[in-house]
């Protein structure tokens, strides 16, 4: 491999055959090479504008490359990186007083991505299901709900219901047991005494942003405390600002157990995710008991820092709630004829088509707008939350014209 080579492969088409001929086939992604971005714009390698609808799945809320998590980045970096937690560092202290003082969790304990933190609030949940509720040894039972997502790994896909995430990965995990969402009898007849949590999201996003029917977690939230059952949010996603609350919970006044972050917590500059709880939850660990040599840098720590800091001081929630509420009105008068219905919460929004989405989101891109499509026939639209209002206007512009043309 010479220097000159690397040079000179650097057109898309290039760049997409190396991927394609080097790399591991797991995705289908859009053939858009993007190679800068700054707040709600990607650019691709030969200088193309996008609008960003997707925001790297949430993990950018706060606008790409953000001058003031860069900043606290680059100033980390050139500290210290790494310490591994066999050594204590100055900036995880920090981290963890911030995510209390805005959370009013307390105790955290720090991963790097969503499914690392899954894991281990499944780990604390099983483990206080022992130690506390007293449930008998290794007879802990997790509820989750259908169509959940919360990540890959081989425990996590054992529970999906989605048979591609789970073909020829088995054999899985027991001790996981689903109940159909938003269907709160279904909730309470799955609940036994071995049950140690119902793990969900507050709002399924990968499922196609599916808001559960009103009073739905609430009612769980109930039913969980009345058997001395852990609710456990999966807020990777939905947290943070996207559903125009800090946290989608709050839509519904209810406060989890256990509380999981990932994604914008770094607002995409590094892998950081935590799992939030009391101090009887997360108390269930003992020194050896679990860990990350990753898991609570000062890097990551120094960036999770900043990236919340622009959340609250840029008033991101506000920002979603508002720009989202204004987004789903605009969107929802395409309702009818190809689009069989417009939902969402802040600045997250589905747009479900009658028809495959895949090439509604190809003739998008072709206008300069990058979304996704979920499942086959849903266009998620999750813009950062930064967007300038007319930025946002355009872009639905695009939308409009690709659906009514
Ligand atoms: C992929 C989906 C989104 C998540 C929730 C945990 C995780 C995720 C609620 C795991 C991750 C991602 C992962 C990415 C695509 C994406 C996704 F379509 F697959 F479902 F966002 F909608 N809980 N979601 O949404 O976090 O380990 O990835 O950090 O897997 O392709 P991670």
């Amino acid at each position: 491999m010479t220097g000159t080579t690397l040079a000179v492969e650097r057109t898309a088409e290039q760049l997409i055959a190396l991927e394609e001929q080097y790399g591991a086939h797991n995705y289908h992604p859009l053939d858009v090479v993007i190679a800068r971005a700054e707040g709600a714009w990607v650019e691709d390698v030969e200088g193309r504008r996008y609008l960003d609808f997707l925001a790297a799945y949430s993990a950018v809320n706060q606008g790409h490359c953000h001058p003031a998590i860069r900043q606290a980045m680059m100033e980390q970096a050139e500290k210290v990186t790494l310490t591994s937690r066999a050594f204590r560092n100055d900036q995880l202290p920090l981290l963890y007083r911030d995510l209390h003082e805005l959370t009013g969790y307390e105790m955290a304990l720090p991963m790097n991505s969503g499914a690392e933190a899954v894991e281990t609030a499944l780990k604390a949940a099983r483990k206080w299901g022992e130690t506390v509720k007293g449930i008998a040894a290794n007879e802990a039972e997790i509820l989750v709900a259908s169509g959940n997502f919360h990540g890959r790994t081989i425990a996590i896909v054992g529970f999906s219901s989605d048979p591609q995430y789970r073909a020829g990965f088995g054999p899985f995990a027991p001790g996981f047991r689903s109940v159909a969402f938003g269907d709160i009898a279904a909730l309470e007849q799955a609940i036994t005494p071995r049950t140690a949590a119902f793990l969900v999201e507050p709002i399924q996003g990968e499922a196609g942003i599916i808001v559960p029917p009103e009073g739905y977690l609430a009612k769980a939230a109930a039913l969980c405390r009345k058997h001395d059952v852990l609710l456990i949010a999966d807020e990777i996603q939905s947290g943070l600002g996207r559903t125009g609350r800090l946290f989608a919970y709050e839509h519904e006044g209810i406060r989890p157990d256990v509380v999981i972050l990932g994604k914008a917590l770094s607002g995409g500059f590094y892998p950081v995710s935590a799992v939030l709880a009391s101090r009887e939850v997360l108390g269930v660990f003992h020194p050896g008991d679990h860990g990350s040599t990753f898991g609570g840098n000062p890097l990551a720590c120094a960036v999770a820092r900043a990236a919340l800091r622009v959340i609250e001081g840029e008033g991101l929630v506000r920002r979603s709630a508002d720009l989202g509420a204004y987004a789903l009105e605009r969107l929802r008068r395409l309702e009818g004829g190809r689009v069989r219905e417009v939902r969402g919460r802040g600045l997250w929004i589905a747009i479900e088509l009658n028809e495959p989405a895949r090439p509604v989101c190809e003739a998008i891109e072709e206008r300069g707008v990058l979304c996704k499509e979920t499942h086959a026939t849903v266009i998620r639209i999750a813009p950062p939350l930064v967007i300038r209002r007319e930025d946002l206007d355009w872009g639905i512009e695009q939308i409009e014209a690709v659906l009514r043309g």
